[in-house]
């Protein structure tokens, strides 16, 4: 049973740019020659066969007599976001246009399935259940990293067998990493397999002057700044709890500063400012004590904090504690792996760090301690969804009001209410902008193999403005790379891209947070609309607006 929501949606047809209305044989235009962000040299070395190819822009072109049939592989990598489900559709759309007999794979649970061989066709009836959906469980995703030869090879070799000649592999930035080292062994090898990466990730941290947004970020900001708009509503209701609320994104804080934007809380941290500021554990607990004391003196003892998932690893001396915990993991491995209960592993973990950090793991909750002391994701990276920086702060302000009580400094009541969004917004069914900047991504990827194009990421830009007004076209992957320290390694790597502390977006929030932290401004941005006057279903996020303005 579906229900009435999804029936609807189910008959929504997604808008397109106009160069791929008449089909995904299109015009190229080429730009000039391109470099990478940085370290251009060590990129051109290790990328000879794909540096340095230049933008393309499509046109709309008359149509062709008949493309030949083509095989596609779709792989889905990494944490889900909504409209991957429409990428994977124009993708199919897009390579039909070029030549109905051409067929469609998708890998199954990320890129492991095209290691393993686990493949399925997907036909048109099968894809007609997933239109306009959220979530990844048409094909499922995973997080394995394609990065060895012998990988490249057995993922060649299945692609052989089933006579499929390009791969889009749908990711974030170190997905596309990925994306773009195997195009180059496919390429240098004349293995004959193109391979197009597109830009997905709710963190919003796969963007540059050509990639408007990852998808996947308007959606999410949108359900949990709807959630964030209730639960102001009830602290301003209830006038007894302070909420505070983490919010995904594993590093950057693209989705806490969109949050912020949407819905005017009393305070939100953002990490790209708290690492330029050098600020401790300690400075940051002492301002927000400072916002609830204020608050207090103006008899309102509840307010809503937003705190990006990502905070500690950006307070610098956590982030010294983190890199050394990490050497310790890899280079004690096997006794660290011997240790059964959290004392144990903690412990040993203090008589390892050096003093400093050794004093920072010590001052931090015990439940914070054995947290960071978990596993790595496969990509090296502390998993932060599992630190629960939400309770920790709670808990560090807490004790905080508590001296500035002692102090004659505040008066007042603390109840705090935790919680974490991230994964209520994951999968949330795509907002018009996501159903149709995801449709446009994969009819873009459907264009750039069928105009023999590899190592390139699906683009569409303009985005702010009417679908009509969209402009589709190809990046190369090496330029957006540059190379960075990574597990004791110098590895090629998409930069991510932070908050910009010059940029619109975090401006217009830094001028208005201190009105914001004392008044009760809070805006109730209510659900995604998918129907209705456009000026609440097609809306752009606030960052995009404002970037672009
Ligand atoms: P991607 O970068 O792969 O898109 O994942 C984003 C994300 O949602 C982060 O915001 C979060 O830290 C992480 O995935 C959680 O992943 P998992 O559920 O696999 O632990």
């Amino acid at each position: 049973m579906i229900s009435p929501l999804q029936k609807a949606r189910a008959a929504y047809q997604p808008k397109l740019p106009v160069a791929l209305r008449q089909g995904a044989a299109v015009g190229i235009q080429q730009g000039e020659p391109t470099t990478a962000v940085a370290d251009v040299e060590k990129i051109r070395e290790l990328f000879p066969a794909t540096f340095g190819s230049p933008v393309l822009t499509f046109e709309a072109a008359a149509r062709p007599a008949a493309l030949p049939a083509v095989n596609v592989g779709v792989i889905l990598s990494g944490g889900q976001a909504p409209g991957g489900h429409n990428v994977i559709a124009g993708l199919f759309d897009g390579i039909k246009s070029l030549n109905p007999d051409s067929r469609l794979y998708g890998f199954l649970k990320g890129p492991d399935g095209l290691v393993k061989n686990e493949v399925m066709e997907l036909t048109a009836d099968f894809i007609a259940d997933y239109r306009n959906t959220g979530g990844f469980d048409m094909i499922g995703s995973g997080r394995t990293k394609l990065e060895t030869e012998e990988q490249f090879l057995k993922g060649l070799e299945h692609c052989r067998a089933l006579g499929i000649t390009a791969l889009v592999i749908i990711g974030g930035d170190d997905s596309n990493t990925n994306a773009c080292l195997l195009a180059e062994y496919y390429k240098k090898n004349n293995a004959g397999i193109q391979v197009i990466g597109c830009p997905k990730t709710i963190d919003g941290d796969l963007k540059n002057e050509w990639i408007e947004a990852s998808f996947g970020f308007d959606t999410a900001c949108r359900v949990y700044s709807e959630l964030i708009g209730n639960i102001g509503r009830d602290a301003n209701s209830a006038k007894k709890y302070w909420h505070f609320i983490k919010l995904m994104g594993r590093s950057a804080s693209h989705i806490a500063l969109e949050c912020a934007l949407q819905t005017q809380p009393n305070i939100a941290i953002i990490s790209e400012e708290v690492a330029a500021k050098g600020m401790t554990l300690g400075q940051i607990v002492d301002d927000m004590a400072k916002v609830v004391a204020a608050r207090a003196a103006r008899k309102c003892n509840f307010g809503v904090a937003l705190i990006p998932e990502g905070l500690i690893e950006f307070v610098p001396e956590v982030k010294k504690l983190i890199a050394e915990l990490n050497d310790l993991l890899a280079q004690e491995a096997e006794a660290f792996g011997k240790l059964t209960d959290a004392e144990s592993k903690t412990a040993f973990v203090a008589a390892w760090l050096s003093a400093g950090c050794a004093a920072v793991f010590q001052s931090l909750p015990k439940g914070i301690q054995a947290q960071l002391c978990n596993d790595r994701d496969p990509h090296g990276n502390v998993q932060v969804s599992l630190i629960e920086t939400e309770k920790m702060l709670a808990e560090m302000v807490k004790a905080r009001l508590a001296e500035m009580a002692a102090e004659g400094k505040y008066n007042g009541k603390f109840s705090t209410q935790t919680h974490f969004f991230g994964y209520e917004g994951r999968c949330a069914a795509p907002s018009n902008y996501d159903a149709d900047y995801c449709y446009s991504l994969g009819y873009t990827a459907a264009a750039l193999i069928g105009a023999g194009k590899t190592g390139y990421m699906a683009n569409v830009r303009n985005t702010m403005r009417p679908a009509s007004e969209w402009i589709a076209g190809g990046i190369p992957i090496t330029m957006l790379m540059n190379v960075e320290r990574r597990h004791g390694h110098d590895k090629p790597v998409i930069r991510k891209a932070l908050v910009e502390l010059d940029g619109k977006p975090f401006q217009t929030f830094a001028a208005r947070r201190a009105e914001w932290a004392t008044e009760t401004a809070y805006v109730y941005p209510g659900p995604i609309q998918y129907f209705g006057p456009s000026e609440v279903c097609d809306q752009v996020t606030r960052t995009l607006e404002l970037e672009k303005a």
